[in-house]
């Protein structure tokens, strides 16, 4: 293979989520979050894990953006605890929830580094899922009141924001599959669910360009999947075609076109008589577009007809392959088509991938390093398909891996590993891996 150099502005970064790392969960007022009580729940989490301690980055946050330094990261993305800032929700903040972040972002910005911030990633304080959480119409307004609220205190050093973390999860996997918090199964309610927080992401959106910021850009980001029929036939593409808008066009359009899609919109209100969409939300949806697209990629669906999901009536195909410990193929081409197809059915906007990256069986760590080929060829294969479309034209500006330490993997707790550095969760240790010190290498040169 030969050279790959991105564009000389290109930012490399490496992500991670309040709840995954932070531990410290009844430090300095912060509420309970729908993942404590979910994660509390006996039978939700392997091994009953939860982010009660997670990586204490609470308290070894200097200590990790040292190591971010060493690797070289020029912005990290974290997201911010609501019920850190708003224990209730609501009412009244929580000043040592803000000078938590004061102090992470402060030391980031002392060390070089660009904090890219993401407002919600999951953990929704737990009083507000006891009045419905994000079926109930008013969090939206809740949501744009604490991202304002953050906006005024941090917003002078921070110029990425993201609102939300993959919506699709939060309605789907929390209120269809019941595999994430808050842990209902009801199709209906989830559709209901994606509307609120796509009126949400509209309100902060329209809360920060009120503040007129000359500097800072406001996104979203989408778990978003190339969807290929199994077959070309005319069942199976019709088929991908439902689980796109599943998946992606359900969110990218509102996000970027200002209107829900119109097959989408149909399906759902014959089949689940399902969003209840109030007077005034989509003008708000249309009047504030995303000022960039997150994405976070992980792999491919193929797909066709079937019914192992009873509704969209499809059935997911297992092609030949290399597999993650997530059981995900490696499918770099991928994200190749996905960034190739935003372009061209979404204007080419500005695109950052906010996420992507794998968890493999990692070997131990040996003599004070961990030798992970698989992480490290998984990044390379995706670089190279990400510059492809960069040179194609796509408007990706930033690459940020998931994740920069292991973590809290949700439904799975500490079982999968994505970090670049290893967490030896008995002493807190942080141990780097293989993969680190090459991507430190990629940044240095901007390439490989
Ligand atoms: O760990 C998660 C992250 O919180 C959201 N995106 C996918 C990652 C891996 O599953």
């Amino acid at each position: 293979m030969s050279l790959i150099i991105f564009p000389k502005d290109f930012i490399w970064g490496s992500a991670t989520a309040s709840y995954q790392i932070e531990g410290a969960v009844n430090e300095d007022g912060r509420g309970e979050s729908i993942w404590d009580r979910f994660s509390h729940t006996p039978g939700k989490v392997t091994n009953g894990d939860t982010g009660d301690v997670a990586c204490d980055h609470y308290h070894r946050y200097k200590q990790d953006i040292k190591i971010m330094k060493e690797i070289g990261l020029q912005s990290y993305r974290f997201s911010i605890a609501w019920p850190r800032i708003f224990p209730e929700g609501k009412g009244k903040m929580n000043q040592k929830g803000i000078d938590f972040y004061d102090r992470l972002i402060n030391e980031l910005l002392e060390n070089g580094i660009d904090p890219a911030v993401t407002l919600y990633h999951w953990d929704l304080p737990q009083a507000l899922q006891d009045s419905g959480g994000w079926s109930n119409h008013d969090t939206a307004d809740y949501f744009a009141e604490y991202a304002e609220s953050i906006f005024k205190v941090l917003g002078d050093r921070v110029n990425k924001w993201i609102t939300h973390n993959e919506p699709w999860c939060v309605a789907f996997a929390g209120h269809r599959q019941g595999r994430h918090a808050p842990g209902f199964t009801d199709f209906s309610l989830a559709v209901q669910v994606s509307h609120h927080l796509m009126l949400s992401h509209a309100k902060a959106v329209q809360a920060y360009k009120a503040l007129n910021s000359k500097t800072g850009k406001i996104g979203i980001t989408l778990n978003l999947y190339p969807i290929y029929p199994a077959s070309d036939s005319f069942e199976d593409t019709e088929t991908a075609m439902l689980v796109d808008g599943y998946h992606n066009r359900w969110f990218l359009d509102p996000a970027f076109k200002g209107q829900y899609p119109q097959d989408m919109l149909n399906f759902y209100k014959e089949k689940l008589n399902s969003p209840v969409i109030q007077p005034g939300d989509m003008e708000i949806i249309a009047a504030n577009p995303a000022e960039f697209l997150g994405i976070n990629y992980y792999f491919r669906k193929v797909v066709r007809k079937g019914n192992i999901d009873p509704v969209l009536l499809f059935d997911e195909v297992k092609p030949e392959g290399q597999y993650t410990e997530m059981n995900w193929e490696v499918y770099p081409q991928g994200l190749y088509d996905l960034l190739m197809r935003i372009k061209k059915d979404y204007n080419n906007p500005l695109i950052y991938i906010t996420e992507n990256g794998a968890a493999f069986k990692d070997s131990k760590p040996i003599n004070g390093i961990v030798e992970d080929q698989d992480r490290l060829n998984f990044l390379k294969q995706h670089f190279e398909t990400t510059a492809k479309a960069v040179k194609e034209g796509v408007n990706v500006q930033g690459y940020y891996v998931w994740s920069l330490m292991d973590n809290f993997e949700w439904a799975h707790g500490y079982t999968k590993r994505f970090g670049l550095i290893y967490i030896d969760y008995e002493t807190q240790e942080r141990i780097w891996k293989r993969s680190a010190l090459w991507y430190k290498d990629v940044i240095k040169n901007n390439g490989f």
